[in-house]
């Protein structure tokens, strides 16, 4: 049975916006694990003789208190180890270490099961960013969901919570845990294995754990670029907050018994690998789909297409985002090609309506399939191109 718990919810530095979303809804809600549509589209249950690397990196930045080594990072009985050890390196007293997914994705349900090391001085998270290994402040991050932040000194406690980044030195932070920096978990994180989760909509942040809804936080297109995050799963010495470390219980181990990650909707921006372009066109830096800005062709012959892999066999709805200036006389068409059938669809770009618009529902098997727009007259414009599993 699905329960909800009821936690406050405020995004710091703007105003307390949620309370309690889903408290007294008599547990109506739609049990997740997979949430349903979703198609498992990236997992790891770590039964291999070797960490593939292939479908993961390694963490290697010096960070806080530690240095983080590939070398602390293996497979042992179907679970990822992560050491954490009291050595010097690169000019710090301890190690650990993390796995980052090779692959990115944009909206999913993440979710890894963990136990976590217990003695104080370790921070050991679940979480998604851009992925640069050697640091996490890459200059074009901007999405980071953290799914759990655990810090060992207290170990029934972790934390969930958001950042918007427009480059390391600007942020804005949402969380599940306002005034506190951990909330209660309900069990001892070091004493067994639990499943820490989030899935990321267009519009917000759901947050489990062992599937349990614990937290909603509002993240809309419009407040900042959504970028595609790749998943992280770590753990770094960081004695601020985790308490001084606890050097009689090391060596320590933060553990693994699988992760992955869940799609329903395939999102293309341009810019993604997916888009691509013949013509003549310009960059326009503002106003499109989550403020990531769009693009513009308004001679010649042109084309935008969006590249389109679906996680699974469907029927989908089609739109496009329209920005929110008018393209006076701009009018071109769309090509819906699917493995079974071509669509043609005028559209204009004279007076749209601002925001998503729905082109049309139709059949994707996953195989060869895009969405083409063709300039015919005036301006066009391409931004996000959203398709929506309906069944
Ligand atoms: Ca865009």
């Amino acid at each position: 049975m699905f329960r909800v718990r009821c936690l406050p919810v405020m995004a710091i530095e703007r105003v307390v916006m949620v309370l309690c979303l889903l408290g007294g809804t008599s547990g109506a809600i739609e049990p997740t694990y997979p949430p349903p549509l979703y198609s498992l589209v990236f997992h790891d249950d770590f039964s291999g003789p070797r960490l593939d690397e292939q479908r993961w990196m390694y963490r290697t930045d010096v960070k806080l208190d530690s240095s983080q080594r590939p070398e602390n990072v293996f497979l042992r009985d179907g679970r990822l180890v992560i050491a954490l050890r009291k050595e010097s390196h690169r000019g710090k007293s301890y190690t650990g270490g993390g796995v980052i997914s090779r692959a990115a994705f944009r909206y999913g349900y993440f979710e890894a099961r963990v136990k976590m090391h217990g003695g104080a001085g370790w921070h050991q998270s679940v979480w998604a960013m851009y992925a640069d290994p050697s640091t996490t402040y890459p200059a074009r991050m901007r999405t980071e969901i953290d799914g759990i932040e655990f810090d060992s000194d207290l170990p029934t406690k972790g934390h969930m919570g958001l950042i918007r980044w427009r480059g390391p030195a600007q942020s804005r932070s949402s969380t599940c845990t306002p005034g506190v920096y951990r909330g209660p978990l309900g069990f001892d994180a070091t004493a067994g294995f639990h499943n820490y989760g989030f899935e990321w909509t267009e519009r917000e942040v759901r947050f489990f754990v062992d599937g349990d809804l614990r937290c909603v936080l509002p993240y809309p297109p419009e407040e900042n670029e959504h970028d595609r995050i790749n998943l992280w799963l770590t753990a770094i010495a960081y004695q601020r907050l985790a308490g001084k470390v606890d050097d009689s219980r090391l060596p320590g181990e933060m553990l693994v018994e699988h992760a992955a990650v869940y799609q329903r909707d395939v999102y293309v921006d341009d810019g993604d690998p997916e888009y691509s372009e013949t013509g003549s066109w310009e960059a326009i830096g503002r106003g499109g789909f989550a403020d990531a800005g769009w693009r513009r062709a308004c001679d010649g012959e042109a084309t935008a297409t969006w590249r389109i892999s679906v996680p699974a066999p469907g029927s989908y709805e089609v739109s496009i985002f329209k920005n929110y200036q008018s393209l006076a006389g701009g009018a071109g068409e769309l090509e819906v090609r699917t493995a079974g059938a071509e669509h043609r669809i005028p559209v204009s770009f004279s007076d749209p309506p601002p925001g998503w618009n729905v082109v049309g529902t139709f059949q994707f098997s996953g195989g060869n399939e895009w969405v083409r727009l063709r300039r015919l007259q005036g301006c066009v414009g391409a931004d996000m191109l959203r398709i929506l599993r309906v069944r």
